[in-house]
């Protein structure tokens, strides 16, 4: 049993919690299994890893570039506020379950989850969930945001069971979100074989029901004609470097110089008054942005084109009919040239908006927009959005997402009591906003509901799909 748990351990540490190389013995094992020269696993072993690697850097670098500037922000304007953002959401939900003495239960939960989401699709006949969630690092945000929701709403858990509560209804959350975002993300794809196990997976499916309602999916932001002299902003690095410009530039400007050179407060990308004149270093930050997004786009194709070809090794011989559910990003190449960036843009706006009306309306908890939450979330469904529903849904849905982004965090903030930040990506701050309201209200009996409404979801989507056969080959949807 103690070797079993230390090879569980390790397991936990140096492959779930490192998707990079997770993803790398993925391939491994799928071109392994689809008997293809040694030569070829190993390069795509490499490539998917490195790929893997290559997307750590861009999503890293994006949300390093973003954090002076909201820690000047804080310092100029002496915002107490929560920053909505999934890295800050982590510190404060570790802090506060280290206030209620469960330090590693969050640990536990990640492996308990993992397994029973593993569990859901051996047993994908009965259970009628097809996707395994392979995004480690995101899992382990969620495990310790989750492990707050079910421990501090419900106390009768906070016990030895606990770390058990909380895998159990993390590996359902995983499984059967994901499950959910099969059918849009293979629509999005032609076939592309993977779906979505990130943080935005009810959006998905949400977003693809409605978007038909705004728009045809004709007028797709590709097919948006701009005037001539606008036309540049088809190019995605232009589009973006400009954006980044506008909004990071406008920031910055207002902030000055004196507190971005202020390297107590700033640490590492201060500006240094004797090497560079201000208005380059606010030129240089805000396209730092573009080069992050390039750098992470680059390394999504790298990977995902070696894992959707790798798994078909593992959906023939081991799990027919199952899925990677994987990074949100997986998907950016598959839209509209300029749907990330306009996601972002009109998410932006949506949240900006709804702090504004926090602040007109003197809300006791003031809401800063973090990077995660308001680029990735509403890229994707922008992404999706304009797939099915052209640019009116694309920019509709994404404000929204933005304005739900922001109340549904606030909510979230005022029902667990923390302090500095929550996880603020869309599914965290709706549908578990809501699971939290019926843990809080009724105890084990909501969070027993709560397992029984995930798990009923892949069983409608079953019953509704009108080829059983078709739902576990994840055919193309043909509307
Ligand atoms: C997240 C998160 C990241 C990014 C990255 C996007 O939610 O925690 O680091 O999105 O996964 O590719």
């Amino acid at each position: 049993m103690a070797d079993l748990l230390a090879v569980l351990h390790w397991f936990s540490q140096n492959m779930l919690q490192n998707p990079a190389f997770f993803v790398g013995l993925l391939v491994f094992i799928g071109y392994s299994l689809l008997k293809k020269p040694f030569h070829e696993i190993f390069a795509g072993f490499i490539k998917a890893t490195v790929g893997y690697l290559i997307v750590n850097v861009g999503a890293g670098g994006l949300i390093a570039t973003f954090r002076p500037i909201l820690l000047a922000l804080a310092e100029k304007f002496q915002l107490e506020a929560a920053v909505l953002d999934p890295y800050f959401g982590l510190v404060a939900a570790n802090a506060k379950l280290e206030t209620m003495g469960f330090i590693s239960v969050a640990a536990k939960a990640l492996l308990i989850g993992f397994g029973v989401n593993s569990l859901l699709v051996a047993f994908r006949k009965v259970t009628k969930v097809r996707t395994l969630v392979i995004t480690g690092h995101i899992m382990v945000q969620q495990a310790a945001t989750i492990s707050v929701f079910v421990l501090y709403l419900i106390p009768s858990f906070q016990n030895a069971f606990g770390a058990w509560a909380i895998g159990i209804i993390c590996g359902l959350y995983w499984g059967v979100s994901s499950n959910l975002t099969v059918e849009a993300t293979q629509r999005l794809t032609r076939g592309g074989g993977f779906a979505i196990g990130h943080q935005q997976q009810f959006a998905i499916w949400f977003v693809d029901k409605v978007a038909p309602f705004f728009g045809k999916k004709e007028e797709s932001l590709d097919h948006v004609k701009l005037p001539k002299s606008l036309s540049l902003f088809h190019d995605t690095v232009v589009a973006s470097a400009t954006l980044m410009l506008v909004f990071f530039g406008g920031i910055l400007s207002l902030l000055g110089p004196e507190i971005m050179a202020n390297t107590t407060l700033i640490g590492a990308g201060a500006y240094v008054p004797t090497k560079q004149a201000f208005v380059m270093y606010v030129l240089q930050t805000s396209l730092t942005f573009s080069v992050y997004l390039f750098i992470l786009m680059q390394g999504v194709r790298l990977f995902v084109a070696e894992l959707i070809s790798a798994f078909q090794g593992i959906s023939s011989k081991l799990l027919p009919g199952s899925f990677p559910a994987v990074d949100v990003s997986a998907s950016y190449g598959f839209g509209s040239s300029n749907a990330v960036l306009s996601g972002f843009a009109f998410g932006l706006m949506g949240q900006l908006m709804t702090i504004a009306l926090l602040v007109a309306f003197k809300s006791p908890i003031l809401i800063i927009t973090g990077f995660v939450p308001v680029f990735f979330d509403n890229a994707a469904i922008a992404v999706y959005a304009d797939k099915r529903g052209g640019f009116k849904a694309a920019l509709v849905l994404s404000f929204i997402s933005g304005i739900l982004q922001v109340a549904g965090g606030a909510l979230a903030i005022s029902l667990l009591n923390l302090t500095g930040g929550y996880h603020g990506n869309s599914d965290l701050a709706v549908p578990w906003v809501g699971f939290g309201y019926l843990f809080n209200n009724l105890g084990v009996l909501g969070y027993v509901l709560v397992c029984l409404f995930l798990l009923a979801i892949p069983q409608c989507q079953f019953w509704k799909a009108k080829d059983k056969e078709a739902y576990f080959r994840g055919d193309v949807p043909k509307a």
